[in-house]
């Protein structure tokens, strides 16, 4: 069967009971939903949620989908140790390209005028100083006007009435190359809005695939099939047949209105300022459509920023150092990226750095490189490379204007007694934590020989319960 949201919330109902929970209880989707996601994770869990009785909408919303590495393993059909230990290398992109289908479930049910009203979907406001609700898990699908190449990746969507919407594209990202493209010429970009999907087709979504387009490609990588497409209703853009929502409109050409604030992933509300405005024309859905939503600035939105990118940036880096092993963007601290070689000139760990600065331009502001003796997945092993092999004076080096001017991050910003902020230029390092290159003899690591431990008999271990016999 074709993968899509539902055959994945079958799966799970199936192999990890308790993981999808149904609210029943009425909620108002002004903080009522991503409480329930608070609550939990006060208690380290992270179950899915579906809140089947929204206040004022007659839609279900589902949130927290891939809040937890298991979830995920279990969306791409691996082990979990994959996703946790490992960079999920090698997602052969090409392997599943998108395929045309003539079945469009996604448009069982169409909603066109003063009925295509964002008002009637369960959009949640999320946290206490947002400025009003946001599409979070909402995959926005633009063509290139340049390349003819469909592009797309999720994107904060500030809802201000029952039409439209402000988007924030950051930095370089291909939305907003998309966008001014259009807008250079004073036309609008025609953009279709996907929410709910399988969890693989969100990875394939925020996948850092060179030059603009290919997501659905990698999409097609990840589900391990290729996404089925249908044309839109108001555009010459393609869809996927088997969403569960679409919101077709424009990104108008000229308009501009201020967006957010917005609580971000590193932890802080960020206001956008004037930003591009999408109007909806028209909404499609399938039969008893599910919304999908992500729990901002949890752990869900961290997680699903951070395992799509580390295949991204295995892919980039292992392009310059061959002895690339390990890639890992812890998901407390999503700013830092440590890399693990085998290295081979003293060259290495720069160039290995600057391949994931530049896979990850927005986002990284520290990437830390260790021999391939050093478990990247464990903070202890990471810390003690740092205590042992890297001397600051010689090994750290400054990119003095790396990121920004503004965007997420709170360094970007100059922040002032009156409430006020300047966008500014912020730094990025490299801490390389490797040891010489050879044929430099560095000191072994400390050891007992694993050949020793592996003779010791247990059998002959016992606990002492008393010091009778032990000496006269
Ligand atoms: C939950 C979530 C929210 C995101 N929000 C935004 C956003 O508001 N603006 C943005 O430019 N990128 C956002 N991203 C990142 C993009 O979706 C992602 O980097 C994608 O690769 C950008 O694609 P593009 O370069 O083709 O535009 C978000 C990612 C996730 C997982
Ligand atoms: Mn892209």
């Amino acid at each position: 069967m074709t993968k899509d949201l539902r055959t994945f919330l079958t799966d799970l109902v199936k192999q990890d009971p308790g993981g999808l929970k149904q609210v029943s209880a009425p909620v108002d989707p002004r903080f009522g939903i991503t409480a329930y996601g608070a609550w939990y994770d006060e208690r380290a869990e992270y179950p899915a949620l579906l809140f089947t009785d929204v206040s004022g909408v007659d839609i279900p919303c589902l949130t927290n989908l891939v809040a937890t590495h298991e979830r995920m393993a279990l969306a791409l059909g691996v082990p979990v140790e994959t996703l946790t230990r490992t960079s999920l290398a090698g997602q052969h992109r090409a392997a599943h390209p998108p395929v045309r289908v003539t079945e469009a479930p996604v448009q069982e049910v169409i909603w066109t005028g003063d009925d295509a009203d964002l008002r009637r979907l369960p959009i949640p406001t999320h946290n206490e100083l947002d400025g009003g609700p946001f599409l979070t898990a909402a995959v926005a699908l633009m063509r290139d006007p340049d390349s003819g190449a469909l592009n797309a990746g999720i994107y904060r969507h500030h809802v201000y009435d029952g039409k439209r919407m402000g988007v924030w594209f950051f930095g370089s990202h291909d939305g907003g190359t998309i966008y001014r493209r259009y807008a250079e010429r004073g036309e609008p970009t025609p953009v279709a809005i996907v929410i709910g999907h399988h969890p693989a087709f969100l990875m394939g979504a925020v996948s850092r695939v060179p030059g603009i387009g290919g997501e659905y490609d990698a999409a097609g990588a990840f589900l391990g099939e290729p996404v089925e497409l249908v044309p839109a209703l108001t555009s010459d853009l393609l869809v996927p047949a088997r969403a569960e929502i679409v919101l077709e409109g424009r990104i108008l050409a000229e308009e501009r209105a201020e967006e957010g604030p917005f609580a971000e992933w590193p932890g802080h509300y960020v206001g956008g300022g004037l930003k591009p405005v999408i109007e909806i024309d028209t909404i499609t859905m399938r039969r008893d459509a599910i919304f999908q939503d992500i729990q901002a600035s949890g752990r869900e939105h961290r997680l699903m920023g951070a395992l799509p990118r580390i295949a991204s940036i295995h892919e980039a880096v292992r392009q310059k150092v061959p002895g690339l092993k390990a890639v890992n963007i812890p998901l407390h601290t999503r700013m830092h990226c440590y890399l693990s070689i085998r290295k081979q000139f003293d060259s290495d760990p720069t160039r290995a750095a600057f391949a994931a600065f530049n896979t990850e331009p927005e986002n990284l502001r520290a990437v830390i490189v260790v021999d391939d003796d050093i478990d990247v997945y464990d903070e202890r092993e990471v810390s003690w490379a740092i205590g042992t092999r890297f001397d600051a004076a010689r090994d750290l080096q400054i990119i003095p204007q790396w990121n920004g001017p503004g965007g997420l991050l709170p360094t970007n910003w100059r922040y002032d007694a009156e409430g006020g902020r300047t966008p500014r230029m912020s730094s990025a390092v490299i801490v390389d934590a490797t040891k010489p290159a050879p044929p430099v003899v560095f000191p072994p690591r400390a050891r007992v020989p694993g050949e020793a431990v592996r003779a010791v008999d247990t059998a002959a271990v016992h606990d002492v319960t008393s010091v009778a016999g032990l000496w006269d």
